[in-house]
């Protein structure tokens, strides 16, 4: 956990969420400012900051997170007509809160471009 991480706060309930799914290792909430009409980020509890931090002590976080990126397209009705799932890196890729997350994108036929 990070003191002064926004999804740290938010894993440790000091800021409020929509939870759409949580479990021991994953917190799964709506997007503040959705690009689709569903739009939840994923992420895994422990604080890493990035794709690109990940390593042979952490990857093992990640794991879990697909499992529940499968349950949350299940939980708001994405999971047969299909999703998007993006992960920013770093800041040409407009990474703003640096704690590794993934977006969870549907409930709309997409283009090439969403975000
Ligand atoms: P990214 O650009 O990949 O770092 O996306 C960060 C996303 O986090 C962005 O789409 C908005 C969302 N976000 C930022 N702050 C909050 C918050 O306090 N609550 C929620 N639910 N989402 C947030």
């Amino acid at each position: 956990m990070a003191e002064n991480c926004i999804f740290c706060k938010i894993i440790r309930g000091e800021i409020p969420s929509a939870k759409v799914y949580e479990d021991e290792y994953v917190l799964a909430f709506k997007d503040i400012n959705p690009a689709a009409p569903v739009h939840v980020l994923v992420v895994p509890k422990q604080h890493i900051e990035s794709l690109e931090a990940l390593d042979e002590g952490n990857i093992q976080a990640v794991v879990p997170v697909h499992k529940a990126i499968q349950k949350v397209a299940e939980l708001t009705g994405i999971k047969d007509k299909g999703y998007r799932v993006i992960v920013n890196c770093g800041s040409d890729a407009g990474q703003t809160v640096m704690h590794l997350h993934y977006h969870v994108l549907g409930g709309i036929k997409m283009g090439e471009k969403i975000i």
